[in-house]
C-alpha cells in the first residue's frame, strides 16, 4: 500500500456525528493500552496522526482517519483498562458496539491483542461476536519486539490455542521494528 494522505476526520460519540459512509473502513480494537494508536501511526507512516499515551484508556471517543482519499481507518476506545472512571466505562460498551453494529461500509476489524499476554474470555466474546454479525477479524499480535523470535513463535501457539484459531491466523506486529507491517497490509487489503 502506497500512502499519499492520511487525515484526521472527525470523533465520534454517537452515530449522528460518523461521517458519511461513503468509502470502505476499517476499525482497530483492542484492550486498552495495546497499541492501537501506534499501529495505525505505523500502517500510514506518520509519527503522530493518531494519539498514543503513557495514559491508558485515553482514546475515548470513535476516531475517522481517511487514508488516501479512498477508505477509512477507525480507531476505537480500548476496553478493559481498570482506571478509567466508571461512567466512561459504562458508555463504552454501547459506543463500541452502536458503532460496530450499524456502520453499512465497515469491511473488517482488526482486534489487537498483547503477544505476551494470553487472551481471556473478553477476547473470545469479542471475535465470537464478530463472527455472529459477518464482520471479518484481522488479529494482531502487538509488542512484538519485547520477545525474542522462539518465544514470539511459542506465545502464537499458545495464544492461537486459547483463542481457537489457526497460528498462522495470528500476526506478529512491532512499533520499534515494524515486523508485520506489510503482513498486516495485507490483510487490511484483502477486506478493503
Ligand atoms: N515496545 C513496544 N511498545 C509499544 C508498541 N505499540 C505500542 N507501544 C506502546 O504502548 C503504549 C500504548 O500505545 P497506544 O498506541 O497509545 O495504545 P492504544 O491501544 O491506542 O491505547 P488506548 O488509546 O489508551 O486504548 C505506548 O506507550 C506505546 O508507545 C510496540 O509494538 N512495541
Ligand atoms: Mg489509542
Amino acid at each position: 500500500m502506497i500512502i499519499k494522505s492520511a487525515e484526521f476526520v472527525t470523533s465520534a460519540v454517537k452515530p449522528s456525528q460518523y461521517p458519511p459512509a461513503d468509502m470502505p473502513e476499517i476499525a482497530f480494537a483492542g484492550r486498552s493500552n495495546v497499541g492501537k494508536s501506534s499501529l495505525i501511526n505505523t500502517l500510514v507512516n506518520r509519527k503522530r496522526l493518531v494519539k498514543t499515551s503513557t495514559t491508558p484508556g485515553r482514546t475515548q471517543l470513535v476516531n475517522f482517519f481517511v487514508v488516501n482519499g479512498v477508505f477509512a481507518f477507525v480507531d476505537l476506545p480500548g476496553y478493559g483498562y481498570a482506571k478509567v472512571p466508571l461512567p466512561v466505562k459504562k458508555t463504552w460498551g454501547p459506543m463500541v458496539e452502536t458503532y460496530l453494529k450499524g456502520r453499512p461500509n465497515l469491511k473488517g476489524v482488526v482486534l489487537l491483542m498483547d503477544i505476551r499476554r494470553i487472551p481471556r474470555q473478553e477476547e473470545k466474546t469479542f471475535i465470537d461476536w464478530l463472527n455472529h454479525y459477518h464482520i471479518p477479524p484481522v488479529l494482531v499480535l502487538t509488542k512484538a519486539d519485547k520477545l525474542s523470535k522462539s518465544k514470539q513463535a511459542q506465545q502464537r501457539t499458545v495464544i492461537a490455542t486459547a483463542l481457537g484459531v489457526d497460528a498462522g491466523g495470528l500476526i506478529p506486529f512491532s512499533v520499534k521494528t515494524r515486523q508485520g507491517r506489510t503482513a498486516v497490509w495485507e490483510a487490511i487489503e484483502r477486506l478493503l
